[in-house]
């Protein structure tokens, strides 16, 4: 196995860096090392935002007809799909998940930017003749300039799908600050951006730690939005820094989503639907549906199909086509969901599968776990886990279901299992969460907006909401023919 090695991508073109440190990634499934990014500084970051200001002011993109811009990102689109192999490699290697799953995020990526592509036809704004003798108003939508946009390392290339393409649909100029973890698909998907024809400065890549360059590019005084997904506290961090400058941001947070299972629910589809939420993408996943409700009268037979099944997930080598849970990013993470699942056998909870970290190997898996007999008191029940670790609560009425799910800090998905459309929709209508699926579970598509609401953050990712993040209007009022004073003479 050979060790990528990446300098910064600043200007259309990779350059060294102005420090001399690296970042040394290793494969958290085997310990190899597989790819080494410059460790950036403050200096990369004004280079490349300078680069971008340049691109914005004076460049092509901005002033190229949506169909232009469409065509490029149409043309990413394609590289993505046929340079597949390489960039699911880069995923599974550096975030350890399952490549089936990875496979899935490099085609999502692809799709999300085909979809932007379509967006960057669709920039219209609205006009007004009915305002006054003589007035006519043109609202025009613009690119709101050079975007920050700062990623993690759960879905590195699918996240930044989300993200670039739209602020480049919109002809807003981009610097990227991948996860330190995980930069590798960022300037692999930059190079392709700049052979599909995304002209030099207006999309560049600075890789580096969060407390450096991070903290300096969403503080940047040359930046005109940021768009942010991570941890809540990082992006309570960052909207402080926006607020210096008063800049317009966007932070998608973490979340602890509420998995609702009625008794009238097809029940088969629901425990399908209960492994899919907690042990998808090794349970690293801001929309998981980690917190499993179960209405007490099924619960038994249930909860018993849910762990039978969940015993059989194969956790393991995440290149292995049957792997369900990969590797955890990284030894820290691994310990803090440990020490969760600690938390949890030392408050009460009942253990009821796994809850040991895998051993025999220099990975960082843990297995399928499975806490029942959760209370609204246990840390298991209040914290993001971010791991292969389920909490199940059992309900008696809707009402209870309802208190359960809104009982958290966070808002950012529900999920609701049940054939009866009134209770379906009534209970939609009283969750507090930006996203709510019924009868389905992480589902989506390019079109479907992601918001949060509470910790889980603000603003929106995707759809035609999440591309006018990047975008701001502008309103022209004309008079046309004679004007009655205001001060006759
Ligand atoms: O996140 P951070 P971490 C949750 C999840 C996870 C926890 C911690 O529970 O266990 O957060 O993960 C950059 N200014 N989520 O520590 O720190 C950082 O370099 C600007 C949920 O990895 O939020 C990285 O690029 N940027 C989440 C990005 O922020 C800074 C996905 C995210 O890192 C910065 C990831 C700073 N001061 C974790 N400090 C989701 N919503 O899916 C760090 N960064």
């Amino acid at each position: 196995m050979s060790t990528r090695s990446y300098q910064q991508f600043i200007g259309g073109r990779f350059v060294d860096g102005s420090g001399s440190g690296s970042i040394e990634r290793r494969s958290p499934a085997t310990g190899d090392l597989v790819a080494r990014y410059c460790d950036g500084t403050p200096e990369d970051v004004d280079l490349a935002v300078e680069a971008a200001r340049i691109a914005f002011e004076e460049g092509p993109w901005p002033r190229m007809s949506g169909m232009e811009r469409a065509e490029v990102l149409n043309r990413l689109a394609d590289l993505m799909r046929t340079n597949r192999d390489r960039l699911v490699r880069i995923e599974v290697e550096e975030v350890g998940k399952p490549v089936r799953f990875a496979r899935g995020d490099i085609d999502g990526a692809a799709g999300l930017t085909r979809y932007a592509a379509s967006l960057a036809m669709q920039m219209a704004g609205l006009t007004y003749t009915n305002i006054g003798e003589g007035k006519t108003a043109l609202i025009s939508r613009e690119a709101v300039g050079v975007v920050a946009l700062v990623t993690p390392w759960n879905f590195p290339a699918l996240i930044l799908s989300q993200k670039v393409p739209f602020a480049l649909a919109a002809g807003c100029t981009v610097v990227l600050k991948p996860s330190e973890f995980t930069s590798g698909s960022a300037f692999e998907i930059a190079a392709l951006a700049a052979e599909a024809g995304v002209p030099a400065g207006a999309f560049n890549v600075v890789s580096g730690y969060g407390a450096t360059v991070g903290d300096h590019l969403t503080g940047h005084a040359g930046i005109d939005f940021v768009s942010f997904t991570g941890s809540t506290r990082t992006g309570s961090r960052v909207v402080g820094n926006t607020s210096r400058h008063l800049v317009k941001s966007s932070v998608e947070l973490g979340g602890k989503s509420a998995n609702i299972v009625f008794a009238d629910a097809d029940l088969e589809a629901a425990a399908d639907g209960a492994l899919m939420g907690v042990f998808f993408n090794n349970g690293e996943c801001c929309v998981s549906g980690s917190r499993l409700f179960v209405q007490s009268s099924i619960a038994d037979d249930f909860i018993a199909k849910v762990v039978a099944r969940s015993r059989k997930m194969k956790v393991g080598d995440p290149f292995d086509d049957d792997t369900d849970v990969g590797a955890l990013i990284d030894h820290n993470h691994l310990a803090k969901v440990t020490g969760f699942v600690r938390s949890g056998i030392e408050e009460g909870a009942q253990l009821v599968l796994g809850g040991n970290v895998a051993t025999g190997t220099v990975g960082h898996f843990h297995e399928a776990t499975i806490f029942d007999r959760v209370e609204p008191h246990m840390t298991i029940f209040r914290e993001e886990i971010f791991g292969p670790v389920l909490s199940i609560t059992r309900f008696d009425t809707v009402d209870d279901a309802v208190r359960l799910a809104n009982d958290t800090a966070y808002g950012l998905s529900n999920y609701i299992w049940s054939k009866n459309i009134d209770t379906v929709l009534t209970v939609a209508k009283r969750l507090k969460s930006g996203w709510v699926q019924a009868n389905t579970i992480i589902d989506g598509a390019p079109q479907l907006p992601l918001t949060g609401v509470k910790g889980s953050g603000f603003g929106y990712e995707m759809g035609q909401a999440g591309f006018e993040e990047f975008t701001q209007l502008k309103t022209l009022l004309i008079q046309t023919g004679p004007r009655a004073p205001v001060f006759p003479v």
